[in-house]
Parts: C-alpha cells; structure tokens; sequence
C-alpha cells in the first residue's frame, strides 16, 4: 500500500522554498505528484508547458531522493479529482506564515470534505522561508539577479531573458 502525495502549486517560477518542501515530502511518501494548478487569483508570468519544464529540470538537478516524482500540470477542475485520480490521499502544502494558515485553512477543510483528502503542512527552513514566486517575478522584472531564491535552472532561464 503505497503512500501517494500530491504537493500543488502555481510555481510561477519555482523557487528554493517550493524545492525545500518537495525534498521534505520526498521523505515522508512514496510517490510524490509536483502538480502545476492554474491558480485563477493570479496573474501569471510564465506559460504552464514552461513552468512544467523548469520544475522537471530543477527536481532532476536536486538529486531530491527517497520518492518517485512525476511532474504534471491540472487545469480541468478540482484539485481533490486529480488526487483521487492517481490515489493520493493527502496534499502537501508548505506554510510559511500566518497569512498562509489562513489562506489554506479553508481550502484544506473543503477538500476534505469534497473527496475526504488530507492536507499536510510542511514548516520551511528557515533559509528559505521568506522566499515567494511572486518576490522573484518582482525582482526578475527589474532586472534584479534572482540566482538566490531559485533552483539553477530557473536562473539560468531568467537570465537569458528567455522569458521576453
Ligand atoms: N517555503 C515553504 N513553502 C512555500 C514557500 C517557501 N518559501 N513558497 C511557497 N511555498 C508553498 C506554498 O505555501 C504552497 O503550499 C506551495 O508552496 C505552492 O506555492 P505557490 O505560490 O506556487 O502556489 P499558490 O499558493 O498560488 O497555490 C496554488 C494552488 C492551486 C495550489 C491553490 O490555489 C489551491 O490549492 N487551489 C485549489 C483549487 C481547487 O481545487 N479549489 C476548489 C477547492 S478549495
């Protein structure tokens, strides 16, 4: 009886905090579904095929072990469908402030409800907890070097400008 997960997120660019959450759950489950999700309340930077490649990339350079990783994208509807869809019975969300907790709060207490799937909070390190998508599209779109905040290959495709 395999323990499946599925760790969601729009990855709008992933970032060291999303690939510290991964690892973490890579330890806790057997097969691990990174799930790119439209998320409707943001405006994105980057298509949904480039944000699939650079989190393929970045798990790869990671070495992340302990868990078999697919990498896949969902915009046909409910989260909880896709989890029930591959068998995982638990969502993994990383939490790094109280304005997470709050934004989670309901959605983790609906989904249960919907499909009878569990959410997990993961704490960050610390290291990284103050790391968002969003903080990076600001500096990338100022030109600011992002090569702290994210995994190599998202710097290097920052970098080149590919994005323009
Ligand atoms: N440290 C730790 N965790 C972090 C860090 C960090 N530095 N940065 C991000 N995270 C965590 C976030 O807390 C989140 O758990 C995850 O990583 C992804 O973060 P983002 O910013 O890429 O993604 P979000 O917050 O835009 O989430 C998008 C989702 C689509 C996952 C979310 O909106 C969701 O669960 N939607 C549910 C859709 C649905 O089915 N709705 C109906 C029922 S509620």
């Amino acid at each position: 009886n395999s323990r499946i997960a599925v760790v969601p997120g729009s990855f709008d660019p992933p970032t060291l905090g999303h690939l510290d959450v991964i690892r973490r759950a890579a330890g806790l489950y057997d097969e691990l579904h990174v799930l790119v999700v439209h998320n409707p309340g943001k405006e994105a930077m980057l298509p949904i095929a480039q944000r699939l490649t650079l989190l393929e990339q970045s798990v790869a350079e990671s070495g992340i072990d302990g868990a078999e990783i697919v990498v896949a994208s969902w915009t046909m509807g409910l989260l909880v469908d896709y989890a029930t869809d591959v068998g995982a019975g638990v969502l993994v969300k990383g939490i790094r402030s109280q304005v997470d907790v709050a934004y989670e709060t309901p959605m983790a207490i609906v989904n249960r409800h919907l499909a009878h799937v569990e959410t997990v909070f993961l704490l960050p390190d610390p290291a990284h907890a103050l790391v968002s998508s969003s903080l990076v599209r600001q500096v990338a779109a100022l030109g600011g070097d992002v090569s702290p905040f994210v995994p190599p290959a998202v710097a290097r495709f920052l970098d080149t400008g590919a994005r323009d």
